[in-house]
């Protein structure tokens, strides 16, 4: 057999039926071996898109994404997102076409294998014709199971030998790791004595699908409930919710999260977003953390105590643990009461913060914006945002139904990923609306999707929070008096240049214009709409300034 085909065919057996890419000659026969398998094949119009999709895809379906892409400038155009990926844990496979090894002078050699580690991605190869399919099974476990980002070099002469594909031998997944006794037994003391235990559950937790877990424990010991953005959702619904930490925290959230006694950190990193620089840490408070990998323990701030164990494994021991010693204050009290539990319904949705609102006729208020579009679109989407000052308005303002109703491509800090990860999300959730949320700079950084959406007739909402100007480099220098002549753009018909891709249309300049949008949602929705919003722009966003001190 063709290594091209018996690797396609591995992939294929170990469960991959989603690809995304770019098929140029070197990844033609291995993308065209999956689809032959029964894969489908997402054609994107750049790699970085196609980079973006497979992780949006893949962390909404829970399963290592698929990318395939030509050998150098293919990889190359890809790496943004590839970094993006490896940066967020993302489970993915990129199929890189690499030259022969023999191609010494070929303009397309580069280095893969340094690429990937130069940008946290595991490297990858296919050795020989005899190990190509043990090299392929290796890199698709090796994602699945650490959730890395897995850069596989599929040099071009290896591809074209013969080899026998043998069979994939079956290896059941290895248990979550559970915690040391000892270890659950002091976060059980710890808890038992706090009298305001918070939980901030982060990546870790969403991917262990921690929720009811997380829940009980929260219950026996009267902690309050928060997320990392990156766990968005997870307790939605619960009356303990006070929704993300960190920069994105409503005032009552953060006011709460910084009265804690006793902090848990979840499968979350607890690093200067979500912590606020420390800020979020009151004096005296006692941080404790649990991951699944030791490196994370401790990385980011000092922790009094550090649990190694997956975050749902742990979550159950120590509730047993708790059972043991329950708290003398009794099960439940802890944080909770009936005024803070009747504050939190009252106070801590960011839509609920009164405001001044800066509509001015001409443009509206993003916060407006948000709060209309919260009300008009459909409770059960997924909203993807781009990075740029806006990207708090629809993070915080723009409600989701659950841990898997978020999709926050962040870690990486990239501008024009966010129209991407939407796709790959709408391709993960059919079943849902999905809202992809961007800053004029990063739409039109990423337009070229535009056409995929459109082709694949994805029923989305773009929303494109317009100030004609890289807001973020705006606001963090007009206080200073710099000139800002290359960060402003004249204005531009971001709706037309949406229907000219075959989309429809609208502009907003004030919440009478939202009317367009509740039309299209009442219609067929049989082609995406594109929501030019010119937003004011009078002030930077509050979380920005937050953001420039990490820089
Ligand atoms: C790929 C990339 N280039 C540049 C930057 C620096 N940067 C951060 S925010 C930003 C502005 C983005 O503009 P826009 O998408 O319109 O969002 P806004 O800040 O205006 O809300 C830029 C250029 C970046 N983060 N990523
Ligand atoms: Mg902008």
């Amino acid at each position: 057999m063709l290594v091209a085909d018996a690797v396609a065919d591995a992939l294929a057996g170990l469960g991959a039926d989603t690809v995304f890419g770019l098929v140029g000659s070197g990844n033609f026969h291995v993308t065209n071996g999956l689809t032959e398998r029964g894969a489908r094949f997402v054609a994107a119009r750049h790699e970085c898109g196609a980079a973006s999709m497979a992780d949006g895809w893949a962390r909404l379906a829970g399963r290592p994404g698929l990318l395939s892409v030509h050998q150098g400038p293919g990889l190359t155009n890809a790496l943004t997102g590839i970094t993006e990926a490896a940066k967020s844990r993302t489970p993915l496979v990129v199929l890189a076409a690499d030259v022969a090894g023999a191609a010494v002078r070929s303009n397309f050699r580069i280095d893969a294998g340094a690429i990937a580690a130069a940008v946290g991605a595991v490297p990858e190869r296919l050795y020989s014709p005899q190990s190509a399919v043990a090299d392929a099974v290796r890199a698709y476990r090796t994602a699945a199971r650490q959730r890395r980002t897995v850069l596989l070099a599929m040099p071009l002469d290896v591809q074209a030998a013969q080899c026998d594909p043998g069979t994939v031998p079956a290896e059941p997944a290895p248990s979550p790791p559970a915690p040391a006794p000892e270890a659950a037994a002091a976060l059980a003391a710890a808890l038992a004595t706090a009298s305001r235990p918070v939980f901030v559950a982060g990546r870790g937790a969403r991917v262990a699908a921690a929720r009811q877990d997380l829940e009980e424990l929260a219950g026996a010991c009267g902690a309050l409930l928060a997320t990392s953005a990156a766990a968005k959702g997870l307790f939605r619904g619960s009356p303990w919710d006070l929704d993300m930490s960190g920069g994105f925290a409503s005032p009552l959230a953060a006011e709460l999260i910084g009265g804690a006694d006793l902090l848990v950190g979840w499968g979350c990193s607890l690093n200067m977003w979500t912590m606020r620089h420390g800020a979020l840490i009151g004096p005296g408070c006692v941080v404790v953390q649990v991951d699944d990998d030791d490196a994370a323990i401790g990385a980011h701030r000092p922790v009094q105590l550090g649990i190694l164990g997956d975050v749902a494994e742990t979550a159950r021991a120590v509730t047993a643990a708790l059972r043991v010693q329950p708290p003398a204050s009794g099960p439940g009290a802890g944080y909770r009461s009936p005024e803070i539990r009747q504050r939190i319904a009252a106070e801590v949705r960011w839509r609920d913060v009164p405001y001044a609102d800066e509509s001015d006729g001409d443009r509206i208020d993003p916060r407006t914006l948000s709060i209309g579009l919260d009300d008009l679109l459909p409770g059960d989407r997924v909203v993807a945002v781009d990075s740029g000052n806006f990207m708090g308005y629809p993070s915080m303002f723009l409600s989701v139904p659950d841990e898997q109703g978020f999709c926050f491509t962040q870690a990486y800090q990239s501008v024009g990923l966010g129209l991407a990860s939407a796709i790959g999300a709408a391709l993960a959730r059919p079943d849902r609306l999905t809202v992809a949320a961007l800053g004029d700079g990063g739409a039109l950084m990423g337009v070229s999707e535009l056409e995929t959406v459109v082709r694949l007739g994805l029923p989305m909402v773009i929303v494109v929070y317009d100030d004609e100007a890289y807001g973020a480099e705006v606001h963090h220098f007009r206080p200073n008096g710099h000139r800002l002549d290359t960060v402003t753009f004249p204005p531009a018909d971001i709706a037309q240049i949406g229907r000219g891709f075959g989309c429809d249309g609208v502009t907003v300049r004030g919440p009478g214009d939202l009317a367009q949008v509740s039309r299209w949602l009442d219609g067929p929705r049989d082609r995406p709409l594109v929501v030019d919003a010119k937003v004011t722009s009078r002030r930077g966003s509050w979380w920005l300034e937050e953001a420039f001190r990490g820089h």
